[in-house]
This record gives C-alpha cells, sequence and structure tokens, in this order.
C-alpha cells in the first residue's frame, strides 16, 4: 500500500511532468553564417553547432558564402518557419532594416553574433555578442608603436590588408589602428586594400604590394591571420623573409598564425575569440524565456607576440 505522503508526492509528479515536457521543448535556433572564409569562421561555426548540441537546442545553419542575399533569404525562411529565435553573423553592417522588421513583425527575436549592424532601430535586434574591433586594431597599433619607440629614427612603411568591405572587423580594425600609429608620424600607411579575409586574396593583393617598387614596404598590418599567412606565402615567393624584412601584424590569434609565429614568419597576432557557441545558446535560452538580456556582450582578448608562440600554442583551443 502507498503512504498518504507517497500518494501526494505521486500525483505531484504526475500532475507537474506534462507541465515539465512542454517547457522542454526543443527551441529552434536559426543562424545564418557570413561563410568559410578563414580559420576563425571554422572554429566559430564548429563551436556554435557543438554548443547547440549540448544545450539540447535545434539549429537551422545556413553558410551565406560571404553574400548578403543570401542572409536575407536564410533569415527570411527561418521567419517563414517560424523558429523560436534567429541570429546572425552579418557580412557588412549595412542594409539590414527591411528583413530586421520583418522578423519584428513576426514576433522573432534576433540576436547579432560576431558582427554589428548598422540600423535605423536598435529594437531591432535584442543583443549583439562579439569582439570589440576598434580595440583589437589599437592593439595591433600599439604593438607596433612600441617596436617603433626602439628605433625612434626610423620611418616606416605599412601596407594594410584589409577584411571585406563594408564589414564591422573591415571598418573598426581600420578605425582603431589608424587611431593609435598617429602618435608617430614616422609610420605611414601606404597602401591599403581587402583582401576579403581570405588567405588567396592576401596573397594576391600582397603580390600587387610588392609588385609596385616605388616605396619599400617595412611593415604589413594584416585584418586577419588568414589573410597574413597569404601574404608570407607572397612575400617568400618575392624572395624576402617574412617576419624580417617586413614586420607582420595580424589578428585572430588562430593555430596558423602560432604555427607562422614558431617559424619567425609572423611578428604578432591579436587575438580574436571565435568560440561564441555557449554565450549564444545561453542567450538564446533567456531570450525566448523573456529575461532580461545585456544588449551588448563583449569578449575578453589577449595580445600574443611570437616570443610566446611555441609556449602557447599547445594552449589554443581554435
Ligand atoms: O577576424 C576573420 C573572419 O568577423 C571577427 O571574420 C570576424 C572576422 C575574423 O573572417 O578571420
Amino acid at each position: 500500500m502507498i503512504k498518504p505522503l507517497a500518494r501526494r508526492t505521486l500525483l505531484a509528479a504526475a500532475l507537474t511532468l506534462p507541465a515539465l515536457g512542454a517547457l522542454a521543448a526543443p527551441l529552434t535556433l536559426g543562424f545564418s553564417q557570413v561563410g568559410a572564409e578563414s580559420e576563425w569562421r571554422s572554429a566559430n561555426t564548429a563551436s556554435i553547432k557543438a554548443a547547440a548540441r549540448d544545450a539540447g537546442i535545434t539549429l537551422k545553419f545556413a553558410d551565406a558564402q560571404q553574400k548578403q542575399e543570401n542572409q536575407v533569404k536564410a533569415i527570411r525562411s527561418y521567419i517563414a518557419q517560424r523558429v523560436d529565435v534567429i541570429a546572425f553573423s552579418p557580412v557588412v553592417e549595412s542594409g539590414w532594416d527591411t528583413v530586421l522588421k520583418e522578423a519584428k513583425a513576426a514576433g522573432i527575436p534576433v540576436i547579432l553574433t560576431d558582427r554589428a549592424v548598422k540600423v535605423s532601430d536598435p529594437s531591432l535586434y535584442v543583443s549583439f555578442i562579439g569582439s570589440d574591433f576598434v580595440e583589437e586594431g589599437r592593439k595591433a597599433a600599439r604593438w607596433l608603436l612600441e617596436r617603433a619607440a626602439k628605433n625612434p629614427n626610423a620611418a616606416l612603411n605599412i601596407v594594410e590588408l584589409q577584411g571585406t568591405v563594408g564589414s564591422a572587423p573591415a571598418i573598426d580594425r581600420k578605425k582603431g589602428f589608424e587611431e593609435v600609429i598617429k602618435a608617430n608620424p614616422r609610420l605611414q600607411i601606404i597602401r591599403s586594400q581587402s583582401g576579403e579575409f581570405t588567405r588567396a586574396k592576401g596573397k594576391e593583393v600582397m603580390e600587387s604590394f610588392l609588385k609596385q617598387r616605388d616605396k619599400k614596404i617595412d611593415v604589413l598590418y594584416a585584418h586577419n591571420d588568414d589573410m597574413a599567412i597569404g601574404a608570407i606565402q607572397a612575400i617568400e615567393e618575392a624572395g624576402l623573409k617574412p617576419g624580417q624584412d617586413i614586420v607582420i601584424i595580424s589578428i585572430d590569434g588562430v593555430r596558423g598564425a602560432f604555427e607562422a609565429m614558431k617559424a619567425g614568419k609572423l611578428n604578432v597576432t591579436v587575438e580574436c575569440n571565435p568560440l561564441l557557441g555557449p554565450q549564444l545558446m545561453q542567450l538564446a535560452r533567456d531570450v525566448v524565456a523573456k529575461k532580461p538580456v545585456e544588449k551588448r556582450i563583449t569578449v575578453n582578448e589577449g595580445v600574443f607576440p611570437a616570443e610566446v608562440a611555441a609556449k602557447e600554442l599547445p594552449n589554443r583551443k581554435y
């Protein structure tokens, strides 16, 4: 015979179970990724997929191949499928008002990850989680200023490989870098062009920089490691020593950069953490549960010069 207390417990369990079942209905997240342009991006995608799996979140994932029109299509299809929440990493900053208004009208919250947008109405997204790209540009320049201070009379000609035209990291990394190098008028950016965040384009643009022989190139500032790695190849093919004849600074801190630093071909990388998956899943849950969330969530990151590369490489997670 069941004791009254136990019977009450059983009854309570029977009553709460269906309710719990309803609460635990898996949440569906529609995610539109920029593409697969870099090591950073592959690590970011892997982090998002693994975190969704771990959190029991149903992930609908689309790769936009660096094209805004593909992202707009993906977001529209997530709206049509009535997902619980949409997240995306916007390839460029502008041109999102219309589709974000459609999401808002459908009552589907939108989270930005990694890159920012410029919109007329900030309520078109609930939160933005990602790095401070202006600060990354400043960190890159501060490293160069310090190095330049050791040889105060030398003028340094800098070439810049920018990221995707119109993207938040390209705009902000340029801005932060320029802001800081102004302090030393002997540091001048003599050429600046987009290498689209890819190795192939980074190599191609660096080749064209090297062919213009009017000015000696002392420093390369690349907005990401992949473009720096492509450029290293171009520099070697031109018979020069990357890391020595040309000082190379880049951003992301991916494994490939640490390997290049160990080999003495890259001088420094500024960290940009792509492992945003776990935080994104928590945010998605909070947003769907209508909990208050921060409008801007940033990530803490370091600077790694070549001298620490060998020691740090085994600790790197991407
Ligand atoms: O630095 C680059 C990638 O948006 C922070 O995009 C990201 C950038 C990253 O392609 O490698």
